[in-house]
């Protein structure tokens, strides 16, 4: 089925926010992707939420995946969707991949990398590289050597998640295994954005320190 790819440039640091809101002041600090993973609200909302993240994405050219709402993606042209193992069985993959929308997938061993590399997706997202305390976890962490041994079998661009912080990054930038490396609390201050971390941690992924 073989979904888009992102481009040449590497995803980078992926931001992974809660409210449309805060992808602007990220943006403007450099962030060229990012995923909207809405919680708590619904209907009318939850979809102005989403068209609010796509617009607003589209303005600053940036590749915006929008998490489990696939429906509400394809209805609005999303540049993305990101699903997680329960939500790839319940997705349909083909209507996303008729839509032209790329598709990230989130796995957690050995064996979810291999369901999603059938599904031949634009990237491969493997956590949680870290303890993360932003989403209730059944997997304990991969790890960096893991991060390492498993990304050589995965011919897709990877996503490392999960406690990936200013003070973490330093080790999976390291591996040199990740094409964007996400994160939730990483890039907040009180559950807002930090532009001085983010413009930071853009940094250090760009190797220029
Ligand atoms: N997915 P933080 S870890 C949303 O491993 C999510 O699939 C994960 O938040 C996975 O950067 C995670 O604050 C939470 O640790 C990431």
């Amino acid at each position: 089925m073989k979904f888009l790819d992102c481009g040449t440039s590497s995803l980078g640091i992926y931001p992974v926010v809660d409210r449309a809101y805060k992808l602007e002041a990220l943006y403007k600090c450099g962030i060229t992707t990012a995923q909207i993973r809405v919680k708590n609200i619904t209907d009318t909302k939850l979809e102005n939420e989403i068209i609010t993240a796509i617009q607003v994405s589209e303005k600053y050219n940036a590749r915006l995946f929008v998490n489990d709402f696939w429906e509400l993606a394809i209805k609005h042209k999303a540049y993305g969707i990101h699903l997680g193992q329960e939500d790839i069985l319940e997705a349909d993959i083909e209507a996303i991949h008729k839509a032209h929308i790329r598709l990230g997938i989130s796995t957690h061993t050995t064996d979810e990398i291999k369901i999603a590399l059938d599904i031949e997706p634009s990237y491969v997202a493997i956590g949680p590289i870290y303890k993360t305390n932003s989403k209730e976890m059944v997997y304990s962490p991969v790890g960096i050597d893991d991060l390492k041994r498993w990304s050589l079998a995965v011919d897709y661009p990877i996503v490392a998640i999960g406690g990936i912080n200013i003070d973490t990054i330093q080790s999976v930038i390291d591996t040199a295994s990740a094409d964007g490396i996400a994160m939730i609390a990483g890039v907040l201050d009180d559950g807002e954005v930090s532009k001085k971390r983010t413009k930071e941690l853009i940094k250090m992924f760009k190797n220029e320190q």
